[in-house]
């Protein structure tokens, strides 16, 4: 293990200032389930850890029926896998924490910090942005709050800046007769990050699809939408034949790369694969 200094700031101004101060090397530290590895294994130059769990505040979860469900950074995966409001009323994002990784380290990640290190095949952001979910950022200007559709700018990019802590995440309430699904494919059950990830989010109107929201992990630079699909679907009755369409245009809209776990004609043909099992899948959750 490479050595580094150790901080464990009480507020999130001290923590903010010390990252500033201490210049590009200082990283945050919350679950370190990423964190640790890359400095284990010198896949990042880290001089200075910063320790947030002392910092008050960031472990609340409230849920409520109009605002929807309000997480802190500090939250691990297991606390929201367990919690019986996730599982009822976003069945996609209770899937994703079920297949991250093992219990051992859902006790630890949290589901900001899965966030923060923006891997395009990160289990809780599809889920996540297919619903809309936006985060919360002590800056050292100030809180700023931003749709997490448009917090990625590429692996391991995102658009925090020196100083900035996520402290947060709010994710809405469905709408009634709203339907979600996420399917995760890998070569194997647990232990296994996303060969191709698939959220699908949809609002319907009787027969009539009245919103749809696709968001496609470990195929692009970053976790992508899919909106040429989606609009495929906005205002249309649910068929096979659109689904299939709506499928073979999401393999259109993908970027896959291949590697270690597979083929990028793999990773497209299964986009096409789970986008369409996701959309039926979402579809009878609506009913
Ligand atoms: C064996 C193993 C298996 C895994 N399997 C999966 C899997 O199947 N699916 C999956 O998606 N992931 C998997 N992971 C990765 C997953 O555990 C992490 O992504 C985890 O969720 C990160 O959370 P953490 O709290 O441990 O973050 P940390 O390691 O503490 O931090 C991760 C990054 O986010 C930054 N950060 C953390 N919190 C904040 C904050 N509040 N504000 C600003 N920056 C912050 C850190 O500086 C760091 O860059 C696996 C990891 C391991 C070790």
């Amino acid at each position: 293990m490479r050595r580094f200094a150790y901080h464990e700031p009480l507020t999130l101004e001290e923590a903010s200032r010390l990252l500033v101060e201490l210049g590009d090397k200082a990283h945050v530290l919350a679950g370190g389930t990423d964190l640790f590895v890359e400095i284990r294994e010198r896949l990042r130059d880290v001089s200075d850890v910063v320790n947030i769990k002392k910092i008050p505040g960031m472990t609340d979860i409230t849920w409520d029926p109009s605002t929807g469900l309000t997480f802190g950074a500090l939250i691990t995966a297991r606390q929201l896998e367990i919690l019986p409001g996730v599982q009822q009323t976003y069945p996609n994002f209770a899937e994703a924490l079920r297949l991250l990784a093992s219990i051992q380290v859902r006790n630890r990640a949290t589901v900001v910090g899965n966030i923060c290190r923006a891997s395009p095949s990160a289990d809780t952001i599809p889920p996540l942005l297919a619903d809309g979910a936006i985060i919360h950022i002590y800056t050292p200007k100030g809180m700023r709050r931003m749709p997490l559709a448009e917090f990625f700018t590429g692996p391991g990019r995102t658009r925090l800046e020196r100083g900035d802590i996520v402290t947060g995440i709010v994710l809405p309430a469905p709408v009634p007769g709203s339907g979600r699904s996420y399917l995760k494919h890998g070569r194997r059950k647990a232990m296994e990050l996303a060969t191709v990830g698939v959220a699908v989010s949809l609002e319907r109107d009787g027969d009539l699809c009245t919103d749809a929201r696709i968001a496609l992990g470990a195929v692009g630079p970053t976790v992508l939408r899919a909106p040429g699909a989606e609009a495929l679907l906005k205002g249309a009755r649910i068929t096979d034949a659109l689904i299939a369409q709506a499928g073979a245009q999401a393999m259109a809209e993908c970027t896959p790369i291949s590697n270690v776990r597979a083929s990028a004609d793999y990773r497209r043909n299964m986009v096409g694969v789970l986008t369409r099992r996701a959309l039926r899948q979402a579809m009878e959750a609506s009913q």
